[in-house]
Parts: C-alpha cells; structure tokens; sequence
C-alpha cells in the first residue's frame, strides 16, 4: 500500500497525529493566547492541546480543563499553592479535582493565560505534559512509600524515572508522543496493592526471587466502554533498576506494533491478544536487548487494601501521617491554600494524593497531632468520615464532562447522605460512580459501582445507572461485573438500600437502635 493510499485508510485520530504531532502546539502557545479559543484551529484546540494536557470543554466552552502529572501523587505546599493561585482567579468557574489517578486536574482555564500558567508550572517543578489523549497518564505509587513501616519498596523515585524517560524529564518527548492509545503505568511497593496495579496496561508488584528483592511484571489492564479486563502475568520478574528500561521496551513495541485501525481495539490488550502472550513477550525481550528473567512464584501483596484514612504511625519514630478524606476529591481555591498551610504547619510541606481521591498529610510529630485535630478544616475533610462517605468516589461527570450520561459527583454525595441517614452499617463500603461506560469511576473495583446511562421512564428518557458489584481490590482483587441494567437515578436510594441491607450487613437505623 502507498504512504497516501495508508493515510486514506485512517481514522480520524491517526490522520491528524501523521499531519502534525500533538506536542508541536507547543510552540503555538502564545498564538493560540493572542487569537482566543473561537479563532484556533478545532483540530488543535479540541485534540492536540491534550498533549499538553490542556483539555477544551464542550460542556463549559472557553474554559478549559488541565490535568497535572503528579508522580506517585506526591506534591509539596508550595506546588499546591500554585495550583491554588491559577484556579482562584477563575473566581466561581475555578476548582480542582483529585483523580482516580492520583492526580490533579484544574477547571475554568482562559486559554490566553496558558502561557503564564506553563511559566508558574516550570518555575514551581510541575508539568501537565503529555497527560491526555494518546500518551502515558499519571504514574501511580504508593502513597505512603517511604512512610509505611510495613512497606517493601519506596516507589516514588522509580516512578519519577520513568516519568521523566516518558516525558523527557516534563518538556515533552516526540519518541511517546504517538502511541496507539492512552496507556496506564503503575508501581507499587506495599503489601496491599494500594493503586489498583491490575487494571492497569503495565504494572510492577513486589515480588522476591531467592531472598532479592524485584517485582512481578502484569500487563494489559484496562477498562472501555467496549470490553474491562484486570492485567495479566507476562511471566517476567524484574529488579528495580530495571524498571524504567522495561517501560520504555514496552511503549517501544507498543508504539510499533500497536493496532491503529479501531480506536475501540487499540489498547495494548488487544495487542496482547492478536499476538500472543509469547509473543509480545519475546518482542519485549527483543527491545531491551535481553531475556526477561521468569516471574518469582509468589508476589508479595498479601494485605487487604487500606484506604489511608486517619491517623497512622510512621516509620520514622514519633511521626505520623493522616488521611483526610476529601468528598468525591472537590477542592476550591481556598480548601488548596489551607491544606498546603497545614501541609506546612504540621508537617514538613509535602502532601500526598490516593487513587480514591484524598489525600494525606505525612510527617506530623505526635505532639502537634491534637492541634492538627482542632483545625477547622478538618470539619470538612475528615479523618473519620461516615462508612459510606469514606469510600465514596466518582467521575467528573455531566457537569464538565461532554462523555457523561448523568451528573455523578453532586448526585453521588447527596445519595449517600441519604442512605446513611437510614442505615446504620459497621465497615466501610466501596462505591463508585460513574458517569458513562469510559469508567473513569472504576466502578468494576468498587464493591457497588453504579455505571451512568439512560433510561426510558414514562416514555421519557431519564439519567440512570447500571449496577456492577464484586469488585475486590488489594490481596486476589478482580473485577466486578454488571449485575442490574437500567435502574432511574429518582429510584436509585431504596435499590441501594437493600443491596446494602442484604449483602453489607446494613440495619435501617431504627433497627439497629433496638437490636444493639
Ligand atoms: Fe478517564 C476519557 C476523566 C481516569 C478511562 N477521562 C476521559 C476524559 C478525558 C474525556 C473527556 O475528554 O471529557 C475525561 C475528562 C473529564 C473531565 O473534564 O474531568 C476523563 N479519567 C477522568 C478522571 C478525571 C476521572 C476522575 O474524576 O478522577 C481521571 C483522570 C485520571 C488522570 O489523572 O489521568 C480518569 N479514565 C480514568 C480511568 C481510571 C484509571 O486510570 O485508573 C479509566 C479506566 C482505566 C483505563 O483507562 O483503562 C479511564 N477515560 C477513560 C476512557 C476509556 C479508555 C478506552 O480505552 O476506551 C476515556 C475515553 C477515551 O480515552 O477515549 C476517558
Ligand atoms: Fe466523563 Fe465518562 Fe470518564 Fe465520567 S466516565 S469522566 S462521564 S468520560
């Protein structure tokens, strides 16, 4: 086939990356600021700008959205501040969310003050390149690595490796910039496989081969509207120092081999699939430039998984870290500068993101923890939420996100705070929403996952969700699975209610009143 007859062939994805490579509007930033958003290219504004992680907002036109990379979900006061200072502007249009990627994402960004916010960015040591459309998304570590007494491996600093291999350390690398599709990376140390390593495209989990320390490599995670499955064993064991040569060796054949044709089959599954596990194997090998060592029999995650709401001791002696939990990861201009002064307060300035959208405060001496209880904020963001609450996460959804179905994150608090008026429950419950079948919301590891759709209600078509239980993360996690279609969200409280009745153990208030 000709060059031109190929390009003909396609998608509409792949024909604007051959034209011009994502990462080139770099250089056009302070064009794109002079003439606004309505005058810019659709084509640059709506797709390339997410190279830079730069994301146009059909729902909120001229206010964009900008996803950071936090490595390991490690971030200082200072980096916080920031951030706070560039969404504070934006005045009621500006808020922050923490993602399910450890992550931080930014709302109601003018694209003329882009590039004044790339200058405080590279000036504070953040980046957002390269977190969106097809390149590798943030890398998730433990978010107690280096505090977990308990822990095998401190992982942020092999995280930051290989995101600096990615991303050319934060400026960007044309050698990642082209890839098939999205792509997910996690590390983890723990023994409770605190970033859900198994719907992830590439993950390292802790694992020892004759008393030496290394990690079992999984691939091929991933969730879609059109087919979700959990990673799975390459066969491979791999040292630390090996790790960023491994990810790079797999993006490479990623890149190269990768299926183009269908966006809906191109996440590197389908790759896996097509080929072969040996195969995708013996090409892995191929491009490191040697054999793979087999997998060490057993990996090392044998902890049910914990959510780091609290307080816990530190390894290091007399200090503690504290979970607050940030309902469904919402934060305001102001909430970013508070918890940087108590980062900075209490702490030693450093803060740490988790994948359920909260965040915590390391290095607390014992004798301040019951000044930091005191603090005002921890009214909001508490360190002893309701059991429904704590384990509470949800997408964006429909209030910035054009993908969307429903309206999750609002819904989501309001619906649990209505269930836990009535019931009365002893654990914490896992529930994920989601607004539409992307699962961003990850509702497949949720114990109740609530997946948005729509739903015909009195010959009207209402917003409603699809019901997925069974999700297990941490120690044997696996993938829930779809157990009710079609439930209106207006119905959604009492179906909850008895599942959470018959399968968690809930009494109805009253109940539980007597009984006790
Ligand atoms: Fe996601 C696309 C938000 C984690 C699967 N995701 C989107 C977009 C960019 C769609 C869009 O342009 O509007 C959403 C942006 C909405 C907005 O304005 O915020 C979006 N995804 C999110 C976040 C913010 C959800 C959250 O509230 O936390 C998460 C950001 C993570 C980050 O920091 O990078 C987010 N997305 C996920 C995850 C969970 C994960 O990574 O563990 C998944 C499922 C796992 C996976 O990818 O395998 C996920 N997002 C998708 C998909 C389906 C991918 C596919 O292969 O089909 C899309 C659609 C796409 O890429 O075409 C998508
Ligand atoms: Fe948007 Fe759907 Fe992802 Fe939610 S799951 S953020 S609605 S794409």
């Amino acid at each position: 086939m000709t060059d031109a007859a190929k390009k003909e062939t396609l998608n509409k994805f792949e024909k604007f990356k051959a034209e011009k490579d994502g990462l080139a509007v770099k250089g056009e930033l302070e064009h794109f600021a002079a003439i606004g958003w309505e005058a810019m290219d659709e084509t640059d504004r709506d797709h390339r700008l997410k190279w830079l992680g730069v994301f146009f907002r059909p729902v909120t036109p001229g206010k964009f959205m900008m996803r950071m990379r936090i490595p390991n979900g490690v971030i200082t006061s200072h980096q916080l501040r920031v951030l706070g200072e560039i969404v504070q502007r934006y005045g009621d249009d500006g808020n922050a969310d923490i993602t399910t990627r450890q992550n931080i994402q930014l709302r109601g960004i003018r694209i003329e003050d882009v590039p004044d916010i790339f200058s405080r960015f590279r000036a504070a040591g953040l980046t957002s390149v390269q977190s969106g459309m097809d390149n590798v998304r943030n890398i998730t570590g433990d978010p107690v690595a280096g505090l977990d007494k308990d822990e095998l491996f401190d992982t942020r600093d092999l995280v930051r490796q290989v995101q600096d291999m990615i991303t050319n350390n934060g400026e960007g690398n044309p050698a990642f910039t082209n890839l098939p599709r999205k792509f997910n990376i996690a590390i983890t140390g723990g023994r409770d496989n605190s970033v859900h390593a198994e719907i992830n495209d590439l993950a390292f989990i802790p694992a020892f081969k004759d008393d030496t320390f290394g990690f079992n490599v999984i691939v091929g995670g991933f969730f879609s509207a059109k087919r979700c499955d959990a990673a799975i064993p390459l066969n491979a064991w791999v040292p630390p120092e090996t790790v960023v040569a491994v990810c790079k060796a797999v993006l490479e054949v990623f890149r190269d081999h990768g299926l183009r044709a269908n966006r809906q089959k191109s996440r590197l599954m389908w790759l896996i699939d097509e080929w072969g596990l040996d195969k995708f194997r013996a090409e892995v090998e191929k491009q490191l430039g040697q054999e793979l060592q087999p997998a060490a029999e057993k990996d090392e995650i044998d902890w049910e998984k914990r959510d780091h709401v609290g307080v816990f001791r530190q390894k290091q002696p007399g200090l503690n870290y504290v979970g607050l939990h940030i309902p469904v990861g919402r934060l305001y201009a102001q909430d970013m500068f508070d918890i940087a002064r108590l980062a900075e307060v209490y702490g030693d300035g450093e803060i740490r993101l988790t994948v359920e959208q909260n965040l915590i405060i390391p290095n607390i001496p014992d004798s301040r923890l019951d000044a930091f209880f005191a603090e005002p904020l921890l009214q909001r963001f508490s360190i002893s939420p309701d059991t429904l609450t704590r384990g509470l996460v949800s997408c964006t959804g429909a209030q910035f996100c054009n993908f969307a179905l429903i309206e999750t994150k609002n819904r989501a608090l309001s619906t649990i705070k209505a269930l836990e008026a009535e019931l009365h429950l002893t654990r914490p419950i896992r529930i994920h929403w989601t607004g539409c079948p992307n699962s961003c919301g990850q509702p497949q590891v949720a114990d109740i996952g609530l997946m948005g759709t729509k739903v015909r209600k009195n010959g009207k078509a209402v917003e409603g969700v699809d019901i997925y239980m069974g999700g297990k993360v941490g120690k044997d996690a696996h993938l829930g699975t779809c157990v009710t279609k079609g439930i209106a969200c207006e119905d959604l409280q009492p179906v909850l209610r008895d599942l959470l009745i018959e399968h968690f153990d809930a009494k109805p208030k009253q109940e539980a009143m007597v009984t006790r």
